[in-house]
């Protein structure tokens, strides 16, 4: 092993996270580029369905909370796109692979939002998953995306309770507003589940990034975490799980559950799901719209370094 490879190697075995400048395998950083960039494009194009129902939340309370978490999520898009951005590429580059539809992001925005109760649905069952994979990615092996993960964490972990919060509030309601409810948790499960990526057996990337420690669980271990969370929260809500199959297995100790959808998952994943040109056309209107802001930002950075070195 070369003398490069074996200090990234002892860092990893240590726990001692990778920094920037740091040497790491090509791979490595092609991972990383991909996933933080994938996880930065999700919490962006994430604002979309909740920006749908921010000038029709039903409260002044309400729209100040969902206001407050859309504008976190565009606080966790900055944050990654400046790790990504550590690991040696641009922004500009990073964003226009999604804006070309060369660069994923989380299948579940291809969903739409429509009713109210959806806003609760995605903070309690969304922010959920996220939170689930996420809490494992504050120890990944690489500084920058591991730091960024741990303030998100925090974030993320007042979404969910809002959510939880405003679906408790529904199912304590009208019988409209207790079938409004259930609908948005029939409609939201299975694309929840879907998150966390596809069976271990199908997931490309796993074995290299568990043995890089950028993932520290798989993907269907956080996926069955996530079940047992979630059947017993419903019990809460009084609500069901639209999972005939849902079960308890005493001797797994684990929620046994009925059998996912893959083929859906992967049209969605190629660009075919309910809302994926609706979401990209709205990401590339809300840049060109923003061009000039961009232009004049540069155009005043240049004048004042201008002025700056004049005065020098
Ligand atoms: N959707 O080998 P695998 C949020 C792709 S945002 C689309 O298992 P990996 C929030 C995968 O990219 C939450 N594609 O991949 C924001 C790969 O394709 P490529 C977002 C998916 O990376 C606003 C292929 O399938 N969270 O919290 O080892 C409002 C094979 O998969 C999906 C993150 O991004 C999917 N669901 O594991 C509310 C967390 N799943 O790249 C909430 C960071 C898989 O080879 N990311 N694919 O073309 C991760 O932890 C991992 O990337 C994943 C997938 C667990 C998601």
């Amino acid at each position: 092993m070369e003398h490069f490879e074996s200090i990234f190697y002892g860092k990893l075995e240590n726990e001692v996270k990778i920094e920037p400048r740091d040497w790491m395998p090509d791979a490595y950083r092609k991972t990383l580029i991909r996933q933080i960039s994938q996880h930065a494009h999700s919490e962006i194009v994430g604002m979309l369905p909740e920006g749908n129902w921010i000038t029709r939340a039903p409260s002044l309370k309400r729209k100040a909370v969902l206001l407050a978490k859309a504008q976190d999520e565009a606080g966790h898009g900055l944050y990654l796109y400046a790790a990504a951005e550590t690991l040696g590429v641009t922004r500009e580059s990073t964003i226009e692979d999604l804006h070309s539809g060369k660069a994923k992001y989380s299948s579940i925005f291809n969903y739409p939002t429509l009713t109210w109760a959806d806003i609760g649905a995605i903070g309690w069952l969304v922010d959920g998953a996220a939170i689930m994979n996420q809490v494992m990615l504050c120890r990944n092996s690489y500084g920058p995306y591991a730091r960024a993960m741990v303030r998100i964490c925090k974030e993320e972990s007042f979404h969910q309770r809002q959510g939880f919060e405003s679906l408790l509030v529904l199912s304590r309601g009208s019988a409209e507003q207790r079938a409004m409810c259930q609908d948005a948790i029939d409609r939201w499960w299975w694309p929840a589940l879907m998150m966390f990526g596809p069976r271990d057996s199908e997931s490309t990337h796993s074995d290299l990034s568990m043995k890089w420690k950028i993932k520290r669980m798989s993907n269907d271990e956080l996926r069955q975490r996530f079940i047992d969370m979630i059947a017993e929260q419903v019990k809460v809500l009084n609500m069901t799980l639209p999972d005939p199959d849902l079960k308890w297995n005493e001797e797994r100790g684990h929620y046994d559950f009925g059998a996912i959808d893959w083929d859906e998952f992967w049209q969605v994943v190629k660009g075919n799901g309910p809302c994926n040109r609706e979401r990209l056309e709205a990401r590339r209107k809300a840049h060109e719209e923003g061009r000039w802001v961009r232009e004049a930002a540069l155009a005043h950075a240049n004048k004042k370094s201008m002025v700056k070195a004049s005065a020098a």
